[in-house]
């Protein structure tokens, strides 16, 4: 079977309307799903525990009595990290502990000053009292996920950390318990979909109430997170993973194909897109992909995700692949070049910037340090990795001395009259001295 992948060059006329075609993405929430998943959330705001027990014994086909069953004791989790291979173990361990020494550097401390008379100004950092970690079961449940979302927290200071996991017909995946366990989560329950968004926001007589909500999810989960936010927090809604490889034709076009194939067997909407100066060498780079993929285990979703969503794109120069990097602010981004980075100083969206043909994704999704986590669908435009920062909340400090009390008061009292808010007003008027 031959590859079936878009070919573009920067300079054809109807470049611009192509490139928004693949890179339109839309995470599309029928009417169907959303009513469904309504349905989901006001029965287990109302009804707790039975509603989700109910729900799981459904979707997941489980026959439990009593909730309770499904809060995994934490030797349950030793257990997992006892039985697994010894080289998962230990990979889980190093990677671990590169994920929690990068976020070390990412926590924010409180600050404050003091002026002239003695007033003092500042902000105070507080991590978040409880977070709630969702998992995915079946085919994307990431052990490397638990720990990308769970250790920032963790650095953050966050005191409780409840992971929830869907186990469909009771089946575990002992290494994503074995990272929970490693991650330091306090506390496990073997539930998922829309009901376990539901329990976690507003609590169930099992399932402790959280302040927010982060990890991916399916349609249903990510329906469930957007109708709960206010009540809670939730990070970002995640879409399908991508890549951006920019290479100036010298790497070996073997790693270049597996890197775009490293995203493309995520899922068949993952985008994968190669861009070159170097035609010859996108013309080596193709037939890799064609030679390669029937060696992947995930043939088939690959196939399908380079057919709809992958392109291979042909530049004038790598001047203007920066051009195109900053237009298409991808997830990840790869600079496969001589000086990547004078190159990455020129880049201003992207939401991990790998530098270099040594540095591939895969390094980064697993145990560069890190957050895999990261703002997909061009969200790299106004935000940022998942980062400690997301489990931080700042409050401001303000402290007057008499003095200064009596000179804002004056400022305030004319702010205030001027907003029709007259107790505003006399509240600061109380306290000027003349
Ligand atoms: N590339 C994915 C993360 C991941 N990869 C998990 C492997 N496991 C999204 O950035
Ligand atoms: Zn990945």
């Amino acid at each position: 079977m031959t590859l079936d992948i878009t070919r573009l060059d920067a300079n054809q006329a109807d470049f611009e309307q192509r490139l928004d075609a693949l890179l339109a993405w839309e995470s599309v929430s029928d009417h169907g799903v959303q009513t469904a998943v309504h349905e989901i959330v006001e029965s287990v705001r109302q009804r707790g525990d039975a509603a989700v027990l109910e729900h799981t014994n459904r979707f997941d086909h489980m026959a439990i009595t009593d909730l309770a069953d499904l809060v995994v004791p934490d030797s349950r989790l030793q257990d997992a990290l006892d039985r697994i291979p010894a080289d998962q173990r230990v990979a889980l361990q190093v990677a671990a502990e590169r994920v929690r020494a990068y976020h070390e550097h990412q926590k924010q401390d409180s600050w404050s000053y003091t002026e002239a008379d003695g007033t003092l100004l500042g902000q105070k950092v507080t991590p978040l009292d409880r977070v709630g970690l969702y998992v995915p079961g079946g085919k994307a449940s990431y052990p490397s996920s638990v720990l990308m979302n769970a250790i920032p927290a963790k650095v953050a200071g966050v005191k409780e950390i409840v992971m929830v996991v869907p186990t469909p017909g009771g089946e575990v995946n002992e290494m994503v318990f074995a990272a929970a366990k490693i991650a330091g989560v306090d506390k496990v329950i073997t539930i998922g979909g829309a009901q376990a968004v539901a329990a976690l926001a507003y609590g169930t007589e099992t399932v402790p109430r959280v302040d927010k909500i982060v990890g991916p999810g399916n349609i249903y989960v990510a329906t469930a997170k957007r109708m709960v936010f206010g009540q809670v927090g939730i990070d970002m809604i995640a879409g399908p993973s991508e890549i951006l490889v920019v290479c100036d034709g010298q790497t070996n076009p073997d790693w270049i194909a597996m890197d775009l194939f490293s995203q493309a067997e995520h899922d068949e909407d993952a985008q994968s897109i190669l861009v070159s100066p170097d035609a010859d060498f996108i013309e080596r780079v193709a037939q890799s992909l064609q030679e390669l993929l029937p060696t992947l285990e995930r043939e088939s979703i690959a196939r399908v995700s380079l057919k709809n969503r992958g392109a291979l794109i042909k530049v004038q120069d790598l001047d203007q692949a920066v051009e195109l990097i900053n237009r298409i602010a991808p997830e990840h981004l790869e600079l496969s070049v001589e000086d990547p980075q004078t190159m990455a100083q020129r880049v201003r969206h992207a939401g991990a910037i790998f530098m270099g043909r040594y540095t591939a994704e895969a390094l980064g999704d697993y145990c560069a340090g890190p957050n895999h986590v990261l703002p997909t669908s061009g969200t790299a435009r106004y935000s940022s990795p998942l980062g400690v920062y997301d489990f931080q909340k700042r409050s401001s400090l303000i402290m007057c001395t008499p003095e200064k009390a009596s000179e804002l008061g004056k400022v305030a009292s004319v702010l205030s009259r001027g907003e029709s808010l007259t107790a505003h007003a006399r509240s600061a008027e109380y306290r000027i001295k003349d």
